[in-house]
């Protein structure tokens, strides 16, 4: 089998790809490991910025984010007993955010693509790419328990962290950079509405909180925990006592009510450059990892696909590899600049187990600047909610 550009990975990155590209008329195929439920359900993300949202509505990808999704104006920070919120709109000229879950993100494009006859293959697993830096790259990957291959013009790895398409640039051609954090988010989904308004990110010395949602009637709740942290080991009453104790929130309690999921993920900053080598392109989570702190993944997955969606378009139509033979260095200038405001949240907002007295009083500066500052404020603002698209 032969298609123009062979996507690996049906996350949020693989498929807006394929519908950009399947929408302009480009062939393509997309090789997803999991099934479509697996797919469909990981819980992930719940912030969408100005600009993703922007690119599912230019998808065709936005009609029930157009009617289901929550618009929110501003973010609240608290530390020390005090609370200070950001006006998004007021600070960015307009600019806003969205809480609506990537599940819920991933369930419109795969219904989309399939609805259009789009090639989107779950349970194929893809084992190797091999003719990175020929004119043909082919794709090993197995379906319904057979052997296939995949000849493509391009292949695209949107296969995650943990993806396999990495391994087909050989070894020194590119540089990746790293930083783990030593501690680790405890999140859980809880049937009950959010006892806040707007996202609350929570600086405590018993460790960051933060209050989120993905419905009115459903929060998304996380703790800092320490790394290796068993869920078995909290509790429903525990979580809930822990939130209220960081919250610093006045009047104190947030409503309880039944806990539905626990997980606790591990929090890392990674870069992977070039995005590109010869023929295969790396998009999303397969080039570069932020802690969460920031709400970015998602985001740059999503601004990874647009940039590289326009240039695999303007090849097909024009015969031109400008855009394509930019696509490394035009995404590694916003992947960093989110890198640097993940970095500064996370280590703004958490409390290091090594970390000194000095050490917090630089961070309650630094929190007590941007609730005085105007343009302390703006600089969160407008990383928050998103720099446009190049
Ligand atoms: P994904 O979503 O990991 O998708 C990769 C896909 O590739 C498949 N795959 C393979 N398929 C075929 N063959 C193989 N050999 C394969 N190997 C892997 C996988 O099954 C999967 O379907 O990457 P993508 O598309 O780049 O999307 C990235 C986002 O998922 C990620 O950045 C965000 O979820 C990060 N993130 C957040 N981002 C935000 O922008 N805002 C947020 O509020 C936010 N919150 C979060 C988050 C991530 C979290 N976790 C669990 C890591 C909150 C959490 C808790
Ligand atoms: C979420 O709702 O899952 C969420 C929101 C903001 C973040 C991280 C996660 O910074």
């Amino acid at each position: 089998m032969h298609t123009t550009v062979g996507i690996v990975g049906g996350g949020p990155a693989g498929l807006l790809l394929s519908r950009m590209l399947h929408r302009a008329g480009v062939d393509c195929v997309v090789l997803e490991s999991r099934d479509r439920a697996y797919v469909e359900q990981r819980q992930r993300a719940g912030l969408l910025e100005q600009s993703t949202v922007d690119a599912l509505r230019e998808a065709g990808a936005a009609a029930r984010l157009d009617a289901e999704g929550l618009v929110h104006d501003g973010v609240e920070l608290r530390w020390d007993g005090r609370g200070h919120r950001i006006d998004f709109p007021a600070l960015t000229g307009g600019r806003k955010v969205w809480v609506y879950a990537q599940t819920e993100v991933v369930k419109d494009l795969v219904a989309l693509q399939l609805a259009d006859g789009a090639a989107l293959y779950f349970e194929a697993r893809v084992r190797a790419v091999e003719g990175a830096d020929t004119g043909r790259p082919v794709i090993h990957y197995t379906h319904d328990g057979q052997d296939k291959t995949l000849t493509c013009d391009y292949v695209v790895g949107c296969d995650g962290f943990h993806g396999v398409v990495r391994a087909a640039v050989p070894e020194g051609v590119q540089r990746t950079f790293e930083r783990v954090y030593p501690y680790s988010w405890l999140g859980i989904m809880a049937d009950v509405p959010p006892s806040c308004e707007e996202l609350v990110y929570a600086h405590s010395p018993r460790g960051f909180a933060l209050y989120s949602m993905r419905s009115p009637e459903v929060s998304r709740l996380y703790l800092q925990v320490p790394n290796g942290t068993d869920p078995a080991d909290w509790p429903d009453e525990r979580i809930w006592d822990e939130l209220d104790a960081r919250s610093g929130l006045p009047g104190g309690k947030l409503e309880r009510g039944r806990i539905t999921s626990k997980s606790v993920l591990p929090m890392r900053s990674s870069v992977t450059e070039p995005m590109r080598y010869g023929r295969v392109f790396l998009a999303g989570d397969a080039a570069h990892i932020v802690p969460p702190t920031g709400a970015k993944g998602l985001n740059l997955a999503v601004a990874d696909v647009v940039v590289l969606g326009r240039a695999l378009i303007q090849w097909r139509r024009t015969g031109s590899k400008e855009q394509l033979d930019a696509y490394s260095d035009t995404c590694l200038r916003r992947v960093w600049r989110a890198e640097h405001f993940s970095y500064f949240m996370t280590t703004t907002l958490h409390t290091d187990p090594e970390q000194s007295g000095f050490e917090t009083r630089l961070q309650i500066s630094q929190l007590d600047r941007i609730a005085e500052s105007k343009h302390a404020a703006a600089e969160l603002a407008m990383n928050y909610a998103g720099l446009p698209l190049p």
